[in-house]
């Protein structure tokens, strides 16, 4: 290198393009030399910058634009290394100081010094080991892909930086041509002969012909070339750096590789004369280094400018070099007179030989100063630009490159063939809107038609009086033919080759797409730069409307880009889906999702709405992104980075400076729909983030609102705003409007969308950027604009609240979480100066860099939302769904806020049961202690019932306060984890914590009530028991008499004389004890008087209705409504409006259903009757009326009904008490024992021994009744609990069980009584359930068993103690065997009773013999256990499964007022009722007035219809559907989302239409013909959307 350079280096000259031979005498690189043997130079300067590896052409786009720890932190560079990355980070930023890289430990050291030390001072000025900024920028060259350089090329160009032009390696000494890299930069200038119209060039820089003038040096040279060339290009005012120089930070230091570099700049006019520095524009170049040593760079400027000025000290020995070239260039020479070495002899001699005039020279004197020198040079340059002729575009000099031995960055074959691909398609362009048609037609017009049918199908505005479900068939049948007419078309040639060509692997399919998009550009650049520019004035001036439209329309139509080529793809790839699925030619398409999804991964931008058509190919894009997930390594979080904003206002310019990217940007109106694109997140960062990609999505600008009014488009804004606000963690909200009520327009469209989110359980956060504010107070100044912004914004939440009926949002910060103080960011304007010369405001780049660091600390503390692809897709589907009803919030659904809450409700219900099942446990051990009480109830201390009841139910209440504390707890903890979206549930939290509240206090009032009856009912019986108990005495003492009698009489006694002597005495016993006959109470009367009570409170007219009718009278016969009297007139009036026969129906049900409840109520009540039956029953009548207020009532029908039930009630209440009074008849009990007292007498009598029998008694009569009760009191919790595992988990599930059963049975009468009787259905069906499933397998037999054994082993227990305890005789032995079990088992009295009597067993030998018989017990029990039936057993259970699941399941009971689905909330008290399967009207009777055709209209869908509705509860007036929460406002009802929801139903009635008809006496429907298509699988896959 420099081999034939001979002049000695001059100390002090002020060239900053230092001769290669001053590097070599660097004593840091011989030293470096010596250590490292061969290294070359650009080996070590590698090495030095960490860039070894990435050497040659590694870097790649993907390296550079990830996110990584340097992105966050703000960290000076410390070494070498750091550098290459500090300038790409700033220069991908397009940040002006990004050249300004130094190290910061050079400095330090320095500052450290707090001695004076003018030796080191001196000597660490020096800046030997810095770094030029131009080797740097070389070796990133040389380092970087095509991609990167073309990047890197942008962004200098942007930054006014000048940009290699030829790129030199000075080890191998090749130089390259940077086409390729400059590929990309396209500017816009106004040259002086537009400046009258105004109008403007933009033009693909490499493409321009030019005049290129360059500069060189020859030699040495004290001017500094490249500082000369900044002044010369600066205008007045503003003075900037295009090239590096001496004078700057580090230009000072030695140059070690980039000797040989060619820059290039240019100087773009912007139409103004007075601050045009030249009035045409010119490329300037400009070589570093001598030409001595770069002859090949020389020559190829010589034959490429228009003039070559030559810049130089000395001439003499090199004129040679510019005498041979075979110049094109006009040559100037530029010397510098004031230096010592210059000699004007040899200016002389070779400028005479190279034949130039003075003009062409060009000498700095002694009283010339900068400005002036710059003055002439540039008056000469001027001259040059006006007059040449040669003008050479940079794609031209590739032949002259190729010749000269250059080589070209695009000689890669890749680049070749993708640029020939490319081609391929492009050269076919003559008309665009031609084009589009011919090539891409699947787009055009029957996309939009397809889009207007879709919306159609959720907005239903053109129903009319049309059946809805005719109409949705209709349009399901117009979209149909849609899809097939778009399969019609083969595909044309464009795809074909485009489709293989990015099926092309790695870099070529870039090269291709990159070919693709600038080819496409440069075809539409011309018509679309000028109407954008149109369309920017006309928008200054919004009186033009009608011609904004048409420039609009011309826009879209003119417009063509990669992403019409990816929309068609979509468009092949949906319109497949419907063909058959093993048709070829939907096969050849399956992998095209995979190919986008990959594109996407290499950092390609995916288009997610069409802002054409304003619609999501959601099958497509979910496909895309399904693809994407697996490609992505499992389970990849990402987080969503959105932009929103007016149209123009830089949205575009600031993503791509945020992130490095490349989002289409140009003046006037350019994004179209929004674009999705992916940033990795380095391995270093992924932990902090907890995220591995960040999706950044670019949108459309909204329209402001005067433009909006044309087009209507303030739909398609609001469409977009809410899509993206809902898709994303952080929206940036791009302000750059200077009119404070525009802006208010737009904003309100953003505020409703973040209200529309908190709606449905998100919470983005949001960013305001306030666009070119640039004081650096802005923050402080605008303090009070922020006040004001936020009241604003509150303003508008609370209009949107109004519009969305969610007015409890009062305020923004209700809808989300945002602060003025940190919400808002100040960006300066993005230019420093005028365009086209100014470069990027250093300010904008900076405060860029701020909001980007903030943006991404925000993501990192975001834990909670961070989502992967696949629910993103899942988001995107339920949103866009949702916008295309009309009534967003209502019609949103997502599968992942139904997932949460099922979560939610299957954790509840959970611990619920829990809850209830240990109250269950409780209150059966509770009722035990009250049971045993007073005999052997192990509870001494207490003397009194009333006592043990206290101390009860004040125990009750504290386990009732810890359940209620610990159910509130658990929900509060599960709000509190970060998994399973919580977050999105957070709105029913409160519906849960008042079911947690209302349970309890079910429960305490049915604890108490329950301890209450059997306190009372045990009290009762003490009178009873002490009569039994003398009664029993007296026998006993009349026995004994009677062995001793006859024992006097007769050693030995036959049996028969026995029994003789014994009948002789019992009935003479009996005769003479006296049973006073136990009175029974008249239930009858205590019921009337707790009804009197209970009506009393309704008024005197409800007491007087009641007084009419005896309550024996009542019930007798099946309650039945009838209209009367009074009432019958009134309804008849309005019977002409409304179905009088529909009110009738709704009360019978509503009565039936009370009915039913209170029968099962009685039904269960066994023991004896209880006042707080009665009670309770009214309390239960009393809900249900509270809880149905929508069915209207009258007071007549209230009292009738409740003397209905409660005639029934009292009648089986008697019956009960009766029963009770007989089976526990003193003498009838002594009767009973009869023989057993025959038996004992005659074994006293014979002196028998009694132990085993006695053991085996005591057993049998006492113990296992006691046990088998204590199993039938265990069972019922534990089989409740066995079938919530199964499908009974949340109301849900049943109910999707129930029909999934219905589907599979398959018969009409199933599901007619499903829908006309649903509570008795599903009450069987769970019977059914229950039975079936403990029918087969031995589940039930373990439950018993369990039972059994753990009844033995207290038995065995209490027997061991009581045999420690030394009892006097049996008597208390047994005794005290029954009160160690005392709260366990029930031991019947009267059985104890009778086996005390006669009793003198010996007590050791009685207790071997009873754990002997208990073990046999055991035996017995599973025996007869066996023996009984699953549905016996059910019957004898305390707690009846069936019932409890049923309520629990059941829930609230509430039916969709339309269809009468049931209400699938969970929770007993929730705010709203919902169901996700309603179904058509026909199926609750619904038929044409006319016709008497049942309707098949579906609520989910009236209710987005404009039809109306009558009824009861509108007081037969018509309502709208769509306001139908007016009229039932506790119902939601959402229309069917996926459309496939309600197949199940459609299904059914398709197939039971005339079965349905009969029983309901009505006309068939008129099906709809899509439903006839719908077959079973589709039903029952149907189920699983709800
Ligand atoms: N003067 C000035 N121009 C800017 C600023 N920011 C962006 N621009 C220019 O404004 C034009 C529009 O920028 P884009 O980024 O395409 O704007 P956009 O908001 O994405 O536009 P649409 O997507 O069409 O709505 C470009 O030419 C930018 O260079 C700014 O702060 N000041
Ligand atoms: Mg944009
Ligand atoms: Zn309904
Ligand atoms: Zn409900």
């Amino acid at each position: 290198m420099g081999a034939l350079y001979t002049v000695p280096t001059m100390e002090g000259v002020g060239d900053e393009d230092d001769p290669p031979s001053k590097q070599r005498s660097d004593s840091k690189d011989d030293r470096q030399h010596s250590t490292c043997g061969k290294k070359t130079h650009l080996k070590s300067l590698m090495e030095d910058l960490g860039l070894e590896q990435l050497y040659p052409e590694k870097l790649s786009l993907s390296i550079i634009l990830q996110i990584d720890e340097k992105t966050i932190t703000d960290e000076p560079a410390k070494c070498n290394s750091d550098l290459p990355w500090y300038f790409l980070k700033k220069l991908m930023m397009v940040n002006v100081t990004a050249r300004n890289v130094k190290c910061t430990s050079a400095c330090e050291s320095n500052c450290n010094h707090p001695l004076l030390d003018l030796k080191n001072l001196v000597k660490s000025t020096n800046s030997g080991d810095m770094l030029n900024p131009l080797d740097i920028i070389t070796a990133l060259f040389l380092c970087s892909d095509g991609f990167v350089r073309q990047e890197m090329a942008l962004k200098m160009s942007m930054c006014q930086f000048s940009v290699p032009l030829l790129l030199p390696n000075c080890d191998t000494k090749q130089c390259t041509l940077m086409l390729w890299a400059m590929r990309d930069i396209v500017k816009k200038y106004r040259p002086q002969s537009l400046s009258e119209s105004k109008g403007f060039i933009e033009d693909r820089i490499v493409l321009s012909e030019l005049p290129m003038i360059s500069f060189v040096r020859l030699g040495e040279c004290s001017l500094s070339k490249s500082e000369i060339l900044n002044k010369l290009l600066s205008n007045s005012q503003q003075y900037h750096d295009t090239f590096v120089h001496h004078n700057m930070e580090c230009g000072d230091s030695p140059k070690r590789i980039s000797n040989g570099l060619v820059e290039i700049t240019w100087y773009l006019p912007c139409g103004n004369k007075n601050m045009d520095v030249f009035s045409e524009p010119v490329a300037v170049a400009n070589l570093r280094g001598d030409i001595a040593s770069f002859e090949t760079q020389f020559s190829f400027l010589c034959q490429t400018s228009a003039a070559v000025f030559v810049f130089f000290d000395t001439l003499d020995s090199a004129c040679k070099l510019l005498t041979n070239q075979q110049h094109k260039a006009q040559i100037f020479l530029v010397g510098n007179h004031q230096s010592n070495h210059f000699g004007i002899d040899a200016l002389e001699s070779v400028a005479t030989k190279l034949s130039l005039t003075n003009s062409n020279i060009l000498l700095k004197t002694k009283r010339m100063n900068d400005a002036d020198f710059v003055k002439k040079l540039r008056k000469t340059v001027s001259n040059v630009v006006e007059n040449s002729k040669m003008k050479m575009g940079i794609e031209q000099m590739a032949d002259i490159a190729h010749k000269l031995g250059i080589w070209v960055d695009e000689d890669s074959s890749e680049c070749q063939t993708a640029k020939k691909n490319a081609d391929a398609i492009t050269a076919e362009i003559q008309d665009i809107l031609e084009y589009k048609e011919a090539q891409l037609p699947l787009q055009g017009q029957i996309w939009k038609e397809l889009t207007r049918l879709e919306k159609e199908e959720c907005r239903l505005r053109k129903v009319g009086s049309e059946s809805i479900e005719d109409y949705k068939s209709d349009l399901q049948i117009e979209k149909t033919k849609l899809r097939e007419k778009q399969n019609s078309y083969d595909m044309s040639n464009a795809m074909t080759c485009f489709i293989n060509a990015i099926s092309s692997p790695g870099i070529e399919r870039c090269y291709f797409l990159k070919w693709m998009r600038m080819n496409l550009d440069n075809v539409s650049r011309e018509k679309l730069s000028d109407l954008r520019e149109q369309y920017k004035e006309k928008c200054k001036n919004s009186e033009n409307k009608a011609e904004i439209k048409d420039i609009d329309r011309q826009l879209s139509n003119s417009s063509l880009g990669t992403e019409h080529f990816f929309r068609e793809m979509g468009q092949i790839y949906e319109a497949s889906l419907s063909l058959p699925e093993k048709a070829p030619s939907r096969q050849q398409l399956q992998h095209l999702p995979k190919l986008c999804a990959q594109l996407l991964l290499d950092g390609f931008p995916l288009e997610l709405v069409d802002g054409d058509a304003s619609n999501i190919p959601l099958r497509w894009v979910s496909d895309v992104l399904s693809q994407l997930n697996d490609l992505m390594s499992s389970q990849s979080k990402i987080l969503v980075v959105t932009v929103l904003g007016v149209q123009s206002t830089g949205k575009s310019t600031l993503l791509n400076t945020m992130f490095g990217v490349q989002f289409a940007v140009s003046s006037g109106r350019c994004t179209r729909g929004a674009f999705m694109l992916l940033i990795g997140i380095n391995e270093d960062v992924k932990k902090v983030l907890n995220c591995d990609f960040m999706v950044i999505i670019d949108t459309e600008g909204l329209k402001s609102p005067e433009l909006a009014q044309l087009d209507n488009s303030h739909e398609h804004d609001n469409e977009l705003a809410t899509l993206v606000v809902g898709l994303s963690d952080i929206t940036i909200i791009n302000i750059a409007m200077e009119n404070s009520t525009d802006m208010k327009d737009i904003l309100q469209i953003v505020v409703h969308a973040f209200l529309r989110m908190s709606a449905v359980g998100k919470k983005p956060k949001c960013q305001f950027v306030h666009q070119n504010v640039s004081d650096v107070s802005a923050h402080e100044n605008n303090l009070r604009d922020r006040k004001l912004l936020l009241e604003q914004l509150d303003e508008m939440t609370q209009a949107a609240a109004k519009m969305e009926k969610k007015e409890e949002n009062k305020s923004f910060t209700d809808v989300m979480e945002y602060s003025p103080d940190t919400g808002n960011w100040y960006i300066p304007g993005l230019w420093n100066g005028n365009p086209p010369m100014a470069p990027v405001n250093a300010g904008y780049s900076e405060a860029v860099y701020e909001l980007k660091k903030n943006i991404i600390q925000m993501l990192g503390s975001c834990e909670s939302s961070a989502n992967d692809i696949l629910k993103f897709t899942e988001w995107m589907k339920s949103l866009w769904n949702a916008v295309k009803h009309e009534n967003f919030i209502f019609s949103f659904r997502n599968s992942l806020v139904a997932d949460a809450y099922m979560r939610l409700c299957t954790e509840f219900n959970e611990w619920e049961w829990k809850f209830k099942k240990e109250m269950y446990t409780w209150v059966t051990i509770a009722e035990t202690k009250i049971n045993n009480f007073g005999n052997f109830a192990e509870t001494s201390e207490i003397s009194d019932m009333s006592e043990l009841l206290t101390q009860l139910k004040s125990e009750a209440f504290t386990v009732l306060s810890k359940w209620e504390t610990t159910l509130l707890e658990k929900l509060a903890k599960y709000f509190k984890q970060t998994e399973g979206h919580v977050y999105l549930v957070e709105g029913y939290r409160e519906d849960f914590a008042n079911s947690a509240k209302s349970l309890r206090r079910e429960m305490e009032c049915s604890v108490f009530n329950q301890l209450q009856a059997a306190a009372d009912i045990r009290q009762g019986m003490t009178e009873l028991d002490r009569i039994k108990e003398n009664h029993t005495k007296e026998l006993e003492e009349r026995v004994c008499a009677l062995i001793d009698e006859c024992r006097e009489k007769k050693v030995k006694m036959a049996d028969k004389e026995l029994d003789t002597e014994f009948d002789k005495m019992w009935k003479k016993t009996v005769n003479e004890l006296c049973f006073s006959k136990q009175k029974t109470k008249n239930v009858i009367t205590y019921v009337s008087c707790c009804l009197r009570d209970n009506l009393s409170r309704k008024g005197s007219h409800a007491c007087e209705l009641l007084s009419q009718k005896s309550l024996k009278d009542c019930g007798l016969v099946p309650f039945k409504y009838t209209v009367d009297g009074l009432c019958k007139q009134i309804i008849h009036k309005l019977s002409k409006i409304f179905n009088i026969e529909d009110h009738v129906k709704a009360v019978q049900n509503l009565a039936d259903c009370i009915i039913r409840s209170c029968t099962q109520f009685v039904t269960e009540k066994k023991n004896n009757y209880h006042d707080t039956y009665i009670q309770e029953i009214l309390h239960m009548i009393d809900e249900s009326l509270q809880n149905n207020q929508d069915v209207k009532i009258e007071i007549e029908f209230e009292v009738s009904l409740k003397q209905h039930i409660c005639g029934v009630a009292a009648r089986q209440f008697q019956k009960l008490h009766e029963d009770f009074i007989r089976v526990n008849d003193p003498y009838r009990c002594l009767n009973q024992n009869k023989e057993k007292f025959r038996t004992d007498f005659k074994d006293v009598f014979n002196k028998r021994d009694q132990c085993q029998k006695k053991a085996k008694e005591f057993t049998d009569r006492c113990l296992r009744p006691a046990v088998e009760d204590f199993v039938y009191c265990s069972l019922g919790p534990d089989i409740i609990g066995e079938m919530k595992k199964q499908k009974f988990g949340t109301r849900k599930s049943l109910q999707y069980s129930v029909l999934l059963d219905l589907l599979s049975k398959d018969d009409f009468e199933n599901y007619l009584s499903y829908i006309c009787s649903y509570e008795e259905y599903v009450k069987t069906w769970i019977l059914n359930q229950i039975v079936e499933h403990f029918s087969n397998g031995s589940t039930m037999i373990e439950f018993e068993d369990e039972h059994v054994q753990s009844s033995i082993r207290s038995i065995n227990t209490a027997v061991n103690k009581a045999k420690t305890e030394k009892s006097c005789n049996l008597k208390s032995f047994v005794e005290n065997v029954c009160k160690k079990l005392g709260d366990k088992l029930v031991i019947s009295k009267d059985a104890l009773r009778a086996f005390m009597i006669l009793n003198n067993a010996d007590q050791e030998q009685f207790a071997h013999w009873l754990t002997e018989c208990v073990k046999d017990m055991a035996q017995v029990l599973q025996e007869k256990f066996k023996k009984t039936n699953i549905l016996m057993k059910l019957k004898d259970l305390h707690v009846k499964p069936e019932n409890e699941l049923f309520t629990k399941l059941i829930g609230c009971g509430k039916q969709c007022p339309f269809c009468k689905a049931p209400c699938e909330t969970e929770g007993k008290v929730h705010t709203h009722h919902k169901t996700s399967l309603h179904r058509s009207q026909a199926l609750g009777r619904f038929r044409w007035n006319r016709t008497e055709k049942l309707v098949t209209d579906i609520c989910s869908s009236s209710v987005i219809s404009d039809q109306s509705f009558h009824c009861a509860a509108t007081n037969g007036k018509y309502h709208p559907y769509k306001d139908y929460a007016a009229i039932f406002p506790d119902w939601r009802i959402a229309p069917d989302a996926s459309l496939q929801a309600s197949d199940y139903w459609k299904y059914v009635l398709a197939k039971f239409n005339k079965q349905f008809a009969e029983a309901f006496t009505a006309e068939p429907a008129d099906i709809p013909t899509t439903w006839k298509h719908i077959t079973r699988k589709q039903a029952e896959e149907s189920l699983s959307n709800i």
